[in-house]
């Protein structure tokens, strides 16, 4: 088993690693920024190393400084959280080469998928359902790229191999601006990712999107923790997540999951990873996969009581799963808000001083947040200062539950999107419904 980890994170999911941490008596290292010194998992850490600078380019996203941390306090293992170098397999190579364990897949796991043409075309081999599209990358000749619009039909869109979360994507309405649009999204792929690898997909015009929670243990043991809904978003932000995503039949989501079940076994998968799908008329469309601990995990533990800190960290210990699927139980509902320190209206960011916290409780309520009275909000990083979550017996308990969280919570000092979910989306009927889409809260935001 594990017995120190250096987490390479900071704000809520380093809190939220360390606590996962210290139920399993393993021994903690933080690593923290010039900009961080009052985090709270900072003072709650065994030890605590300063990493440099505030901007992250020196501190968070400085590899041999972080290893350099782990080598000093001796630690076996690092968990590298959500954003900053979860996903970088150079990272995670070089921590695996310099003796540490990396928490999350293997390297060679990050790279398959960190390149959404492999990525597409393991899944596809292992039976994921994928979206009708190039199936692989789109080559330089022009008469090749016009016959495979008109065959995928249009709307298609054009996307980076290298990109993924909205980054390096472009829609195509109709045939004389394909050409122009590949040359486009290739040139600014090559500028932001160093590669110029793009492919093409049919636009699907109204879908949800729908993930997967899986864990699995690289030595033959692989379950899922069933699906969420984050199609609540803006600027590929999400803004509110929920578990089970409503309204789907069971036995579509079932077989889905057990597609990606099959998937994780198909290329030996350690971990807990995430398949992201579009969901449209009925069917799911795999899109990507994210091979970290995502922001959104918590609603996925409170309707299957699943730990998946707890479990990424047995599983990198070399525990094997000790949960089967038959064990895994589903209950209930769970709806996640992201808190963010910006303008409600606006949503610029406002970093600064809380000079006030109150956390909202009671039955079912849950927060995941590093903040406290007193506690300044540094301007270098995300705007992410915390979630809510509520768990009910159903969706309108959860509801219900985080009408109540919304309103009790109190934060001063600095300008937060609590009025946003508490006086827009939470009163809003087809959200309150369920199943809305992706586009459904920019085009409120657009119309109010
Ligand atoms: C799409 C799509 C429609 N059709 N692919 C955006 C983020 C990246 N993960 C993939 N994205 C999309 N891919 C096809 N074939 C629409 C989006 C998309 C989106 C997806 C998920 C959540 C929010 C989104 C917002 C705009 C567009």
């Amino acid at each position: 088993m594990l017995e120190k980890v250096l987490i390479a994170n900071r704000g809520e999911i380093a809190l939220r690693i360390m606590r996962a941490c210290r139920e399993l008596g393993i021994r903690t290292v933080a690593v923290y920024s010039k900009a961080d010194r009052d985090l709270m998992h900072v003072r709650l850490a065994d030890e605590a190393v300063c990493i440099g600078p505030a901007p992250s380019a020196q501190s968070y996203l400085n590899i041999p400084s972080i290893i350099s941390a782990a080598e000093v306090t001796d630690a076996d293992a690092i968990h590298p959280g959500y954003g900053f170098l979860a996903e970088n397999a150079d990272f995670a190579e070089i921590v695996e080469r310099s003796g540490f364990t990396f928490i999350g897949p293997r390297a060679e796991t990050i790279r398959l998928m960190g390149n959404k043409v492999s990525a597409i075309e393991a899944m596809k081999k292992a039976g994921v359902p994928t979206v009708p599209g190039s199936g692989g990358p789109v080559g330089e000749n022009a008469d090749e790229a016009l016959r495979l619009g008109r065959e995928i039909g249009y709307p298609v869109i054009i996307k980076a191999a290298a990109g993924g979360g909205g980054r390096g994507m472009r829609v195509v309405e109709s045939e004389h601006q394909l050409l122009n649009a590949i040359t486009l999204t290739r040139s600014e792929a090559k500028n932001a990712f160093g590669d110029d690898t793009v492919y093409m997909e049919k636009f699907l015009q109204h879908p949800r999107h729908v993930e997967i929670q899986v864990l699995a243990d690289g030595q033959g043991n692989v379950i899922h923790l069933g699906d969420r809904d984050c199609s609540l978003q803006r600027r590929h932000q999400k803004v509110v997540e929920e578990a089970p995503a409503p309204g789907i039949p069971p036995e579509i989501k079932n077989e889905v999951a057990e597609r990606c079940v099959k998937a994780c076994l198909d290329i030996n998968y350690r971990g807990a990873g995430t398949f992201e799908f579009l969901y449209e008329d009925g069917n799911f469309y795999f899109i990507e996969m994210n091979t970290r601990v995502q922001v959104e995990h918590p609603v996925s533990e409170m309707i299957t009581g699943v730990d998946i800190v707890k479990q990424q960290l047995l599983i990198a210990g070399g525990e094997p799963l000790a949960i089967r699927q038959q064990d895994v139980l589903f209950q209930g509902h769970a709806i996640e808000v992201r808190v963010n320190a910006e303008d409600p209206v606006s949503f610029t960011p406002s970093p600064g001083k809380i000079s006030y916290f109150h956390a909202p409780g009671g039955n079912g309520v849950r927060v995941d947040s590093h903040i406290y009275s007193g506690y300044t909000v540094p301007p270098y990083y995300d705007s992410l200062i915390g979630k809510i979550i509520t768990w009910g017996p159903d969706r309108e308990s959860a509801f219900a539950r985080m009408r109540n969280a919304l309103e009790e919570v109190v934060v001063e000092g600095i300008k937060t999107n609590i009025p946003l979910h508490r006086d827009k989306i939470f009163r809003d009927k087809a959200f309150a419904k369920g199943g809305v889409d992706i586009h459904y809260l920019e085009k409120k935001l657009r119309n109010s």
